[in-house]
């Protein structure tokens, strides 16, 4: 593991992680403050604003799917949203994401506009993928994002083959992939672990740990307490992580992306989160207790990023609000352009499409 920023990191675990086993873990991983001096104080700032965006944009992907006026399903991140927003601030232009169904914020910080997106929600030709697929199933080469592969951690064989090819091409690019809790059970997941970790592949992988997969919680998903505990069997190293806390999640992908750009190999990081919305939209989530949800709407991350800008004299209320209208303004201005926006023609169909049936016209 590369050199901690301070002693205020959060517990690191490496080929020791029963010390973080327990009902404890997740409180002492919780309440260890985290140094986010070393993080400039516009780039601090700039994930506080990614924040809201997020927030604000699936608020009103949120809306529109009540209206009926979504194409398909409407995965959000809300209570997650500094997961995508700190990995991918903490990447560098050339390095490329394989992101997941949570990670809205990737998305943002690599450029797609809140525009892009609500084409791609309301099916219009101006999304990522022209009308052809739905909801956060998109990706932008141009962009370094690798189109979302629907089958669970299917998109990590797949970052782990670009990892591949960045090293056999000796280029300094990383690659960053991850999956739920519930991915993490998934044979591909266990498969792309090993190969990154046997080839010491310049790729991070992460797991949103977000304490259920639809209905099933972590422990009838798996026999440990630690996601991370996975990454051991491997010979990876891995970190446990306040995934609520932008900055410790900025702090730790900075490292693992420089310890996997050096040639030290992968890193697994398990961001400690939870799903305050139910697995869809549709899906109300009766079945998580009610205290949970009040428990961790308390380390709600818009919440915790408010305390360390205010802590460190970032930010105050105006700056926060000044944002919130930003991105307001700017999701506002995106749903106009999206519903100016035209359908794709029939024909369009079968553009870009790899394969096709012999005997289609
Ligand atoms: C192989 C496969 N099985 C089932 C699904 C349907 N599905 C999509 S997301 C999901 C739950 C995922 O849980 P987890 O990995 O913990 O991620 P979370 O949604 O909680 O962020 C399921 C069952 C799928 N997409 N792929």
């Amino acid at each position: 593991m590369s050199a901690l920023p301070n002693e205020q990191t959060l517990a690191v675990v490496e080929g020791h992680a029963g010390v973080l086993n327990g009902p404890l873990a997740l409180e002492v991983v919780m309440d260890v403050a985290v140094s986010a001096q070393e993080i400039k104080r516009a780039d601090l700032l700039q994930m506080y604003y990614y924040l809201r965006l997020t927030r604000t944009l699936e608020d009103r992907v949120t809306a529109l799917y009540r209206q009926g006026r979504i194409v398909g399903g409407c995965y959000t991140s809300h209570g997650m949203e500094a997961i995508a927003v700190g990995y991918a601030s903490a990447l560098e232009r050339d390095d490329v994401i394989a992101p997941f169904h949570r990670d809205m914020g990737a998305f943002l910080v690599r450029g797609i506009t809140p525009g892009e997106v609500l084409a791609q929600y309301l099916g219009k030709r101006t999304g990522p993928t022209n009308g052809k697929d739905g909801n956060v199933h998109m990706g932008d080469l141009k962009r370094g994002i690798i189109g979302f592969v629907s089958h669970l951690a299917d998109n990590l064989p797949v970052a782990t083959g670009a990892a591949l090819a960045f090293k056999i091409r000796g280029e300094r690019r990383v690659v960053f992939t991850g999956t739920g809790d519930g991915g993490t059970s998934r044979g591909d997941f266990h498969e792309a672990m090993n190969f990154a970790a046997v080839r010491k592949l310049p790729v991070v992988i992460f797991c949103n740990n977000n304490q259920y997969a639809y209905s099933t919680p972590v422990r009838y998903q798996m026999a440990i307490t630690d996601v991370v505990e996975r990454a051991k069997a491997y010979g990876m190293p891995g970190e446990i992580v306040d995934g609520n806390d932008v900055a410790a999640v900025y702090l730790a992908s900075k490292r693992a992306i420089a310890r996997a750009r050096d040639g030290g190999g992968p890193t697994f990081l398990e961001f400690k989160t939870m799903r305050m919305h139910g697995h869809s939209e549709h899906d109300p989530a009766k079945y998580v207790p009610r205290e949970l949800l009040e428990e961790w709407k308390k380390k709600d991350p818009i919440l915790k990023a408010e305390h360390l800008l205010t802590q460190l004299g970032y930010g105050d209320e105006a700056a926060f609000r000044e944002a919130g209208e930003r991105a307001k303004k700017e999701v506002e201005a995106g749903l106009d352009f999206a519903e100016r926006s035209p359908l794709p023609e029939g024909p369009e169909a079968l553009e870009g499409v790899f394969a096709e049936r012999a005997d289609s016209e």
